[in-house]
Order: structure tokens, then C-alpha cells, then sequence
């Protein structure tokens, strides 16, 4: 059934918005006028505009803004992340569903997302806001056969993807700030957060959830993080489709992903040193239990980063909010 909905989703993409006929659809798909009929109907049901003109055939005139199963699908070049796609409407949090998932089993690269959250979580329990329609909020299943100590190096893996993937699409330049944040212009517009599932020794999965602000005007921002967040939309002038920045993070993701399971963290720990806006600067940095100022060295192998105070000490930052 959906895959014959896949291939109709593909001939319509290869006519490339020109009308195709009934004819050359039944053809191609092997079935009945009636059945495709059918499958165009559940198409408009999820919100794409189908056009009909006698003599001529039918076209895509509007795709839907959606992060279905069927826009991620389509085109999507990996071999192993997104190739199992988690879709719903609204949910609590992506973290909490795909845990559920890799715990029952999910295989690697399984992705959950979703129009919408209620009840999106940042670090420490701190909320996430996910408006509808507007960004893309996902959590990505990946089980490498690592220690639990090197897991924080999948944040910094992910948070280079994504940083490649927002500047293929958008020409912006990004830059990162440890552990997890991009920021555009100084302003905040991906939060990252990994979660593991591991025994002692080792990971079983990590569970890498990405939230982008892509298509938000400043009206769609609670007055909490007006001053602090941004969007793709806001800073390039333009809105961009959703789906298809799940696809160049995908693709991201899965390049670094071979080259740290081949190679190690080298080159990674490089390009996120590339991307990185605190290297070298002054910053303060907030653990659970203490407030350091220092000047940020790099960060290790490990990927914690590295802090020398004023009195040339220097701490091993593992976890904390930094401010610049
Ligand atoms: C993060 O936490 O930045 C990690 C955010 C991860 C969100 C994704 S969305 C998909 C998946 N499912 C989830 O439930 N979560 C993940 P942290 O570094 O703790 O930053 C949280 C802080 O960022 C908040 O306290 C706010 O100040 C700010 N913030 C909240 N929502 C924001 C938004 N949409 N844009 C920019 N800043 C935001």
C-alpha cells in the first residue's frame, strides 16, 4: 500500500510539477485507475494540493509543509539514518518515544519526529519550545559499540552536522558553542541533547535529540527567549522546507558518523574546533555545583572541554552552561 504511494510520489517528482496522465501513472505503478485514485485521495487528506486537467493528467501543484514519512523519504540519500521514519503529529517529547523505541529494539538510524511538542526538554529539565509547524524537533537512534565515556562525543558529532547541513541549505555560517548550541548572529537556533541507554561498560544507544528553529517569525518566540533564540527563516529572509533539512542532517550525520566508527574523533574534534565561538575567550561556565571563570583551552579527545582560570589552573569541564 505505501509503497505504492511512494511510487506515485516519485513519478509525480520526476515530472517536476509538469501533469502526468492517468495513463503513464497506471502504467508505471502497475494498477488500476481506481486504486491510484485512491492513493491521490489519502495524499490531499495529508495536504498535498493535486491538480486535475482533462486531456492533460494530474500534478503536485503544493506539497505540504510536513515532516511525514513520505517528504523525508523522498530523495533522502543515506543508507542507514532516517531510513526508518517515527512520524506523529504532536507528541509529550521525541526523547521520550524514541527511548521507548531503542529500548524495544529499534535499529540504528531510527528517527522520531514530530509537527509538534508539548512538553520538549533541554538539559537539566529545562523545556524546549516546539511550536507547530515550525521547526524540526527529532531524536535520532545510533548504537555505537563505545564507552560510555566517549558518548559526549556524539553531541559534538552531531552538533558539526547539523552546523554543515544549516550552511548547505542556507548559506548561513553558523557557529557553535560547547557542548550543544548553534547559534546564528550571536542567537540561539538548534539545541542538542543526548541521552544514553548503557550498561556499565557500554553504550546500547544513544538517543541524539535535535531541535532546529527553522521557520519562526519572531511572534511565534515565548517572551522568555525572545532576546536569546533565532531562526533559519528569521536570519536568511526566507523559510525553508523542513524535510528537506532533516535530509542534509541525515546526510551529515551519517558521513561523520562512518568516519568516527572508522577513524576515531580526530577529524571531528577538527571541524567542530572550526565551528566552535568560545575557543580561546573568556567565558563563565556554570556547573551543577560551581561557577568557573576561565579562558576556554579546547576540548579533549574525550570532547569535555577545557577551562585555565586566572590562576592558571586548569578544569575539566563535563558538563555546564557556558556564558561568553
Ligand atoms: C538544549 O537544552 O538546547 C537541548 C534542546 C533539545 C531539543 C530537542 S527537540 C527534539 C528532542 N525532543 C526533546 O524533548 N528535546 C530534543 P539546553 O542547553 O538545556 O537549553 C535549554 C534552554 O534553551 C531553555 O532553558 C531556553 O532558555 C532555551 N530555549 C528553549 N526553547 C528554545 C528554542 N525553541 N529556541 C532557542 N532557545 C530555546
Amino acid at each position: 500500500q505505501s509503497s505504492i504511494r511512494q511510487q506515485l510520489l516519485e513519478v509525480f517528482s520526476e515530472a517536476d510539477g509538469e501533469f502526468v496522465s492517468g495513463q503513464t501513472i497506471s502504467e508505471k505503478l502497475g494498477c488500476s485507475r481506481t486504486a491510484i485514485w485512491k492513493h491521490m485521495e489519502d495524499l490531499r487528506r495529508e495536504g498535498y494540493e493535486l491538480e486535475a486537467v482533462r486531456r492533460l493528467g494530474y500534478r503536485i501543484a503544493k506539497k505540504p509543509d510536513k515532516v511525514t514519512n513520505n517528504e523525508i523519504s523522498l530523495g533522502l540519500q543515506t543508507e542507514v539514518i532516517g531510513r526508518h521514519i517515527h512520524y506523529e503529529e504532536t507528541v509529550d517529547s521525541t526523547q521520550k518515544i524514541a527511548a521507548r523505541l531503542a529500548f524495544e529494539g529499534a535499529p540504528e538510524g531510527t528517527v522520531v519526529v514530530a509537527e509538534e511538542q508539548t512538553a520538549g526538554r533541554g538539559r537539566l529539565s529545562r523545556i524546549w519550545h516546539s511550536p507547530k509547524g515550525t521547526g524540526v524537533w527529532m531524536s535520532i537512534i545510533l548504537r555505537p559499540a563505545i564507552p560510555v565515556q566517549q558518548a559526549p562525543q556524539l553531541t559534538l558529532l552531531a552538533a558539526v552536522s547539523v552546523a554543515q547541513a544549516i550552511e548547505q541549505v542556507t548559506g548561513l555560517s553558523v557557529g557553535i558553542k560547547w557542548p550543544n548550541d548553534i547559534l546564528i548572529g550571536g542567537k540561539k537556533a538548534v539545541g542538542i541533547l543526548t541521552e544514553l541507554q548503557a550498561d556499565p561498560d557500554q553504550v546500547n544507544a544513544v538517543i541524539i535529540g535535535i531541535g532546529v528553529n527553522v521557520n519562526q517569525q519572531r511572534e511565534h518566540f515565548a517572551e522568555e527567549i525572545l532576546p536569546i533564540a533565532t531562526s533559519l527563516a528569521i536570519e536568511a529572509g526566507t523559510a525553508f522546507p523542513r524535510a528537506s533539512l532533516m535530509q542534509a542532517v541525515f546526510l551529515q550525520l551519517e558521513k561523520l558518523y562512518k568516519e568516527y566508527l572508522t577513524n576515531g574523533f580526530g577529524i571531528i574534534k577538527l571541524l567542530w574546533e572550526s565551528y566552535a565561538i568560545s575557543i580561546g575567550r573568556e567565558i563563565t561556565a556554570r556547573t551543577v555545583t560551581s561557577t568557573i571563570v576561565g579562558t576556554a583551552k579546547g576540548i579533549t579527545e574525550e570532547g569535555v572541554l577545557l577551562l585555565e582560570d586566572r590562576d592558571g589552573r586548569i578544569h575539566a569541564i563535563h558538563s555546564a552552561d557556558i556564558e561568553i
